[in-house]
């Protein structure tokens, strides 16, 4: 099996709303596999570095000072094909469209408050770990239940 690795982060929005465990769960339940997960509170210079492709947009101060404002979880999950997957579970990136049954369509309804992140395409994920991550916070596992989520 072709294994691939995601970075996600649940935003200060899903933290302070107490949504971690209902967020976590959606992924954990689906099969793909935690490999890096950590509590902080993010530095400007990480925010404006992952936000580096929308610094020329309208919405970047806010958005950089939205997640510098409160704690964020970030995680990275592994799994087959889990980038476009989890960006599937996500939803569209406005919640108030976004589909009923997504994470964003279930908890939001504002842009702005968009509940958590999801890499966008495989290279953006490798980017975006190597940018959070050390790799010595990153565990190699295999889960025991792997041989009855793949054949
Ligand atoms: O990848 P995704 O999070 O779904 O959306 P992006 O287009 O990459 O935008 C990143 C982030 O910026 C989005 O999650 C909320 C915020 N944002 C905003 O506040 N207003 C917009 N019109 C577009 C994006
Ligand atoms: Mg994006």
């Amino acid at each position: 099996t072709d294994l691939e690795r995601t970075f996600l982060a649940i935003k200060p929005d899903g933290v302070q709303r107490g949504l971690v465990g209902e967020i976590i769960r959606r992924f954990e339940t689906k099969g793909f596999t935690l490999v890096g997960l950590k509590f902080m509170k993010v530095s400007k210079e990480l925010a404006e570095k992952h936000y580096d492709v929308h610094r020329e947009r309208p919405f970047f101060p806010g958005l950089v000072e939205f997640i510098i404002s409160s704690p964020v979880v970030a995680m990275v999950w592994e799994g087959e094909g889990v980038v476009a997957a989890a960006r599937k579970i996500i939803g569209a990136t406005n919640p108030l469209t976004a589909e009923p049954g997504t994470i964003r369509g279930d908890f939001g309804v504002n842009v702005g408050r968009n509940l958590i992140h999801g890499s966008d395409a495989q290279e953006t994920a490798q980017t975006e770990i190597a940018l959070w991550f050390k790799e010595e916070e990153l565990v190699a596992w295999q889960p025991h239940s792997a041989p009855w989520l793949s054949e």
